[in-house]
């Protein structure tokens, strides 16, 4: 069978310390089988040697091929166009979206380093799958130095209509780079539509009713494929955890009040102020809720050396403390509140004690997260899921409680309704939900991908 090489911005070895926070790492972490190549930066920065190879790691039948990017790759390729420009372009923030063409051109340049370190490790018959928006001229540039794979390129966000794609510069050029792979994967059927409308606002070109077109001689094939996750590990891991001394020391600290959990990347696009306006705003609204629930946000920090992430943890360290200021009393603190990641184990008992899970992104390629509550929830009394509309999740998990994350008044409505559901009610949503999470594995997923993009 041909070998599956997966290429991604960031590798991660199974054995390196402090595993980082994110749902990519976690979703292929789970997928890969023996055999398989992973290929990416190790996320070490510094100098360079010209034409330094990729260093090569196995663990578990799998190998790793890793390389090192100098600090004006990391600026310009990590910091720069990947985050500053297609993050927030491809999460509808257009006002948060920076371009300078120096930093375009150091993102095509480290994806063209990618293509020259990747290519002389692959076999002629290998399928090479691409992940995620550090990537999209990837395909392009292996194509350049004569790749004749199989090459597929699947999306971890969200894809914007044509209206919104026009103001990056060369927009043509960007989607007809993308046209250099077989096959291009999307969670949604909402961001697949918006990216066959711009393939055909662009490039004249339309899709047949499946998702298919041709692109200078180039067949592609457009699929959805909503990413899942190891659902019966994540149970367990739950089960595990409630029994352990950290789920028994938050269940003596809330002295039998209700929790609201929240659990993110500390991401704009996650809709942390958003959401803890909410919160205040369910104290206001529903003061009978006041000393009776609190909310606890774990918010992993993330992208450290990008602006826009430092002003919003400056933000919301002061928001929270505005609300606490306000709402606090001598033995209740409405929010706990963390910037660091949490162990899963653990994450996962306290998502099975919440009454709530909330998960309330602006805008969100899937969300993990939403999925590993329901996971985490135990069958005789299941938590309640709030979900924001916009989140890829939205279109699987249509028994939470669906919310426009826009408004706190709708917001804090949905939470006092969770905090009020029968038990009844909490059961019948929750199997429906149940039943949709653990259908969805991460092997699933490859395969769909997979059965695309192997050779007809
Ligand atoms: P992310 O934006 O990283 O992923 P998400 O899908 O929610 O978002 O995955 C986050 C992962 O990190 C989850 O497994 C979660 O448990 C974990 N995590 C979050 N906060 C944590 C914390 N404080 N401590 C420890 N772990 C934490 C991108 C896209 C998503 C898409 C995934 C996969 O933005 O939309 O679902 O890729 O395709």
């Amino acid at each position: 069978m041909a070998r599956l090489v997966i290429v991604s911005n960031r590798v991660q070895i199974p054995h390196e310390k402090n595993p980082r926070a994110g749902g990519l790492a976690v979703a292929l972490g789970s997928g890969l089988v023996p055999g398989t190549m992973w290929f990416g930066w190790s996320g070490k920065r510094g100098h360079v040697e010209e034409g330094a190879k990729p260093a090569l790691h196995e663990a578990q039948g799998v190998t790793y091929a890793t390389i090192d990017l100098t600090e004006r790759e990391y600026d310009d390729f990590y910091v720069g166009f990947s985050n500053g420009a297609l993050w927030p372009l491809l999460h509808f923030r257009m006002g948060l979206f920076e371009f300078k063409r120096e930093e375009e051109e150091g993102y095509a340049a480290v994806n063209n380093r990618f293509a020259e370190s990747l290519l002389p490790l692959l076999k002629d018959d290998d399928l090479v799958w691409v992940h995620d928006y550090h990537l999209f001229p990837l395909g392009a540039a292996l194509r350049a130095h004569g790749a004749g794979h199989r090459i597929g390129f699947f999306l971890h966000i969200p894809f914007v209509p044509p209206a919104m794609l026009a103001i990056m510069p060369r927009a043509r050029e960007f989607i007809a780079g993308i046209c250099a792979y077989d096959v291009v994967g999307f969670h949604t059927e909402d961001h697949k539509k918006a990216f066959l409308e711009c393939v055909h606002v662009f490039l004249g070109v339309s899709a047949d009713k499946d998702g298919n077109f041709v692109f200078e001689g180039r067949r592609v094939q457009v699929v959805v494929d909503p990413i899942g996750i190891d659902a019966e590990e994540f149970a367990a891991a739950a089960a595990r955890s409630v029994r352990g001394t950290k789920v028994k020391r938050m269940r003596e600290s809330l002295f039998e009040r209700k929790l609201v959990i929240g659990a993110d990347r500390l991401d704009y696009s996650k809709g942390l102020p958003q959401r803890f306006r909410a919160f205040a705003r369910l104290l206001d609204r529903f003061p009978a809720h006041r000393r009776h629930v609190l909310m606890m946000q774990v918010a992993a920090t993330s992208r450290e050396d990008v602006d826009q992430y430092k002003q919003l943890r400056r933000d919301l360290d002061r928001l929270v403390g505005d609300i606490n200021g306000r709402f606090s009393e001598f033995d209740w603190t409405p929010i706990r509140y963390m910037t660091r990641a949490m162990n899963r184990t653990t994450l996962a008992g306290f998502y099975r004690m919440a009454q709530i899970g909330l998960v309330t992104p602006l805008r969100d390629g899937m969300n993990l997260v939403a999925k590993e509550f329901v996971a985490a929830q135990s069958s005789a009394d299941p938590g309640v899921l709030i979900l924001s509309q916009f989140a890829g999740a939205a279109h699987e998990l249509g028994e939470a409680l669906l919310v426009n994350p826009f408004d706190a008044d709708g917001v804090a409505e949905a939470i006092d309704q969770a905090l009020n559901m029968e038990l009844g009610e909490r059961k019948e949503r929750w199997h429906a939900l149940r039943d949709k999470v653990w259908a969805g594995t991460p092997e699933r997923f490859t395969e769909t991908f997979l059965a695309a993009l192997r050779p007809a």
